[in-house]
């Protein structure tokens, strides 16, 4: 299998803006920011979505989620933030390893689009 653009990211075999990384998670910054803060905060292990992540990611499901916070509370969003995971065709997913968008610096809107 061909890895996705996030494991060679991880892998830092091309560049991006990190943030954050630990054996199990990497975060660096969306190429394409959809608010003043917008980053990405994935697994190093290839989940493609989290319809396919199974009891065994549990752990380290919670792991990225509770570093979301972590990461979004060093880059200072202490005004809040959004984070959203985007699942299939429907949700707006584009690359097919599973991460979650931590998106801060402006007030969200509701619903999303
Ligand atoms: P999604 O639509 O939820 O699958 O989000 C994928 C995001 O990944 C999108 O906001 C743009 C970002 N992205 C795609 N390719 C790259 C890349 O090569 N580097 C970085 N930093 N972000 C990328």
């Amino acid at each position: 299998m061909n890895k996705t653009i996030f494991e060679r990211i991880a892998a830092k075999e091309i560049p991006a803006n990190l943030v954050y990384e630990d054996e199990h998670v990497v975060a660096f910054r969306d190429l394409h920011p959809q608010a003043p803060t917008h980053i990405l905060i994935v697994p190093r292990k290839p989940i493609p979505r989290i319809a396919e992540a199974t009891p065994a990611d549990h752990a380290l499901i919670g792991h990225l989620l509770l570093k979301a916070a972590e990461v979004a509370k060093q880059v200072g969003l202490t005004n809040g933030y959004r984070l959203v995971i985007n699942n299939g065709r429907d949700g707006g997913e584009s690359v097919p390893h599973f991460h979650c968008h931590i998106l801060g610096g402006r007030p969200m809107t509701w619903p999303p689009g």
